[in-house]
């Protein structure tokens, strides 16, 4: 390739261009068009904070801004995530905090409307006091395809039955949500669910639903529910099959790998002792529900593969029409890094850059999205 190359020493910082690119922001806090990074980090004894690093669009990323300090919040915050969840173009987070004794909610931090990239304090959306303790992931998508994000409910009764529950976002553009509502139920799935992701796999505008599946001995998969646009789902359908993978996928991500606009899938591959490697899995054309590959598109034996906390994705490169894979890092003195594999060329990545090293950040983070 020659060119621009995205670690070019001439970028600027361009304005941002609507529609200039295909790519769904996952994760703007400050509504500039560019993602950002929040880390969730927990100082124990209840005490909790969140900071979030601004992209410029340059593969660069600003020090992290504490945005919310809550030095009584409890210890109970089992899932965070991010979706615009007012509709405004503004990401704002979700956390979802477990009582104990099945006592569960959901709170939301919203955005602030002028940009500055901070966030209104907490507001709970929705108290389950006898949901349970089975929740075991949490995605944010758009189900419904109406411009906000809607949180999932994935929950395991055990025994291998496991069920699919919404929370809808109120139309009104409030911030609030419906109750959860039942969406699918799996009396007989098993319990090898490792990873649960949203993203719009056949571009139909509302965001489907991934799940990576473990069969043991190696043998893994991946399903999709896929939205039909009207709160419903249906599937699972079966979207890769590998009997012989192996058992070493840390870490699943969505993001729009290759041109054609619709959400992919990545996976990071632990081999121990730091080899590490990402491969994505393609969506097919629509209507056809599989994925291609895995395609290999790289591979380090001296990664920090264990250190490897979190697989992050979205546009952090100005003018590219694929998302960006960035790598939370973070080892047992608390050293932590960002490190970003860009979109290079028509479709790999190069190999991770670190745009961010704090030696002392320590080691309470808990989400890194
Ligand atoms: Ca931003
Ligand atoms: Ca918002
Ligand atoms: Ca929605
Ligand atoms: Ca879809």
């Amino acid at each position: 390739m020659s060119g621009a190359s995205p670690q070019a020493t001439s970028c600027v910082y361009p304005p941002f261009a609507p529609g200039s690119g295909s790519l769904s922001v996952r994760a703007d806090f400050n509504g500039d068009g560019y993602d950002d990074v929040a880390l969730f980090y927990d100082y124990g004894g209840g005490h909790v904070a969140l900071f979030t690093m601004s992209g410029h669009g340059c593969n660069s990323i600003d020090q992290p801004v504490r945005r919310w300090d809550a030095p009584y919040w409890g210890g109970g915050t089992k899932f965070v995530t991010a979706g615009d969840f007012n509709g405004d173009g503004r990401t704002d987070v979700a956390l979802f905090y477990d009582y104990g004794a099945g006592h569960v909610a959901l709170f939301t931090l919203t955005a602030n409307a002028n940009g500055d990239g901070g966030f209104a304090a907490p507001v709970r959306r929705w108290d389950g006091p006898y949901w349970g303790g089975g929740t075991r992931f949490v995605p944010s998508g758009d189900f419904n395809g109406d411009g906000k994000s809607d949180l999932g409910l994935f929950y395991d009764y055990g025994a291998g039955h496991v069920a699919l529950f919404t929370l809808t976002a109120n139309a009104g553009g409030g911030g609030g949500f419906a109750a959860p509502t039942s969406r699918w139920d799996g009396r007989y799935w098993g319990s090898g669910t490792r990873f649960v992701n949203a993203g719009d796999f056949d571009g139909d505008g509302a965001d489907d639903l991934a799940l990576f599946y473990d069969y043991g001995n190696g043998h893994v998969g991946l399903f999709t529910l896929s939205a039909n646009g009207s709160d419903t789902f249906t599937g699972p359908f079966t979207g890769w099959n590998a009997p012989y993978w192996g058992s070493g996928t840390a870490k699943m991500a969505v993001g729009n790998f290759n041109q054609d606009g619709n959400d992919d899938i990545t996976l990071l591959y632990n081999y121990g002792g730091g080899h590490a490697a990402l491969f994505t899995l393609t969506a097919s054309a629509p209507g056809d529900r599989t994925f291609a590959g895995p395609t290999l598109i790289w591979d380090d034996t001296a990664w920090w593969a264990d250190a490897t906390k979190a697989v992050i994705t979205g546009g952090f490169f100005a003018g590219a029409v694929r998302d960006g894979i960035v790598l939370y890092r973070e080892d047992s003195t608390g050293h932590a890094r960002l490190c970003i594999a860009s979109p290079n060329g028509v479709d790999g990545n190069s190999p991770p850059g670190c745009i961010w090293d704090a030696p002392h950040w320590g080691t309470g983070t808990r989400a890194a999205f």
